[in-house]
């Protein structure tokens, strides 16, 4: 076990004069309470998963060494949330997969054909655009599969489909990257995205993914537009037993600010804020974001250090869409793709990796703690493909 963990302090949550405003919510959150507390939990009653904080070059691919207790990274860690539980490993990926389904139904049909001519690479393609992969991404698979094909003179079909998977992961590997934690105490983490793609559950995951590791966590409600939003948060903060800056009726940058702040006099090492679902299309909501970062930066010169944008898997090319008007808009450093176990076609992200490769650093796949995990482009190609 590593060392470079400090003993984690007591945690309170903010009532102090300094915060006099700040209101903490106790009512509890329903939303899929049962399965997390299913998650939290095997039938011994021991951890189903582990996260993994690694220390050094974040960009070290190098098996995890879980770290357990303790605060204070003393290097950038890694953030890293895969089940090490073959089992339940395996349930999570057959929930990916089964989300997953139609895609490698529809693409699946195509290799059923005893020949590799132009009429197989017509119905890939119009598979590809039906996953929602996009003209460009699916342009360069297809290439890449007639170069690969010809070049190793492949004649089995099966072959061809185990190519493919192959080009898939390629294109989505650069998409692959952990979120790094630690660089900056506090790491700032700010979460973005339309209404309803899932940024407080992802919030309310990672809280827990992190406080498990040993890292002390504050959360910033917001999303003052509701009292349902501020509660929701409250809840999972008080379910993780960490800070939560919320003001009733306040400005969603003041918020911020103060989160920002307090959790620098508290010493915290990752402040997560909350923001209201907004459309891109919603010019003074998008404004309001740009408004956030920079009231956050008069807080703390180098913050937010990740600008997350949430994206519901089910929104076909409309997430390509998201990607781009938010990342326009605020600058994103990473994504949460969540609702995979849904209709989610997947091809989506192949079009985010050909024109706008923003990290992809978990994927959701239930409304459960442990649903939320790390990106892996190889698995997801499988799970999308094979
Ligand atoms: N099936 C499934 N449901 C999810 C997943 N992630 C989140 N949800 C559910 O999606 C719903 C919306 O999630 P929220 O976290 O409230 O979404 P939000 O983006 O904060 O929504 P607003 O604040 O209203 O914009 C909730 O019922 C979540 O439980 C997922 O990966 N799979
Ligand atoms: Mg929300």
């Amino acid at each position: 076990m590593f060392s470079f963990f400090k003993k984690k302090p007591s945690l309170t949550p903010i009532v102090d004069a300094q915060y006099a405003a700040a209101t903490l919510t106790t009512e509890p959150n329903t939303i899929g309470a049962a399965r997390e507390a299913d998650a939290r939990t095997g039938p011994g009653g021991a951890p189903t998963a582990e996260l993994g904080l690694l220390t050094g070059d974040v960009s070290d691919t190098s098996p995890a060494d879980t770290l357990t207790t303790g605060v204070v990274p003393e290097k950038p860690t890694r953030v890293e949330v895969v089940d090490k539980d073959p089992a339940s490993r395996g349930a999570w990926l057959d929930r990916l997969k089964g989300g997953l389904k139609k895609t490698g139904q529809h693409i699946g049909s195509v290799f059923v054909s005893a020949r590799i001519d132009d009429a197989l690479y017509e119905e890939l393609e119009s598979a590809l655009l039906m996953s929602d992969a996009g003209v460009k991404a699916t342009a360069h698979v297809l290439q890449a599969l007639k170069t690969k094909v010809k070049k190793e003179h492949i004649t089995d079909v099966q072959l061809v489909k185990a190519g493919l998977v192959e080009i898939f992961a390629d294109l989505l590997a650069p998409l692959e990257k952990p979120l790094a934690i630690g660089k900056h105490k506090p790491t700032v983490i700010m979460m973005t995205g339309v209404n309803g793609a899932g940024k407080t559950t992802s919030i309310g995951k990672l809280t827990r993914h992190l406080s498990d590791a040993g890292a002390s966590v504050l959360l910033a409600a917001g999303d003052t537009f509701r009292a349902a939003a501020r509660e929701q948060l409250s809840a999972w903060a008080e379910r993780n037993n960490v800070d939560i800056v919320s003001h009733n009726g306040a400005d969603p940058a003041a918020v911020s600010f103060d989160a920002v702040t307090a959790a620098i006099a508290r010493g915290k090492d990752v402040v997560l804020i909350d923001t209201a679902g907004r459309l891109p299309t919603q010019a003074h909501l998008m404004q309001e974001l740009q408004k956030i970062k920079r009231v956050i930066q008069k807080a703390s010169d180098t913050a937010p250090h990740e600008v997350l944008l949430v994206i519901d898997g089910n929104t076909g090319q409309n997430a390509l869409s998201q990607v781009k008007a938010f990342d326009d808009c605020i600058g994103l450093t990473g994504l949460i793709v969540t609702k995979l176990d849904g209709t989610a076609k997947g091809g989506v992200l192949a079009a985010i990796a050909m024109e706008r490769p923003i990290p992809v650093y978990f994927v959701g796949v239930g409304e459960s703690v442990l649903d939320l995990q790390n990106f892996k482009a190889h698995e997801f190609a499988q799970a999308m493909l094979a």
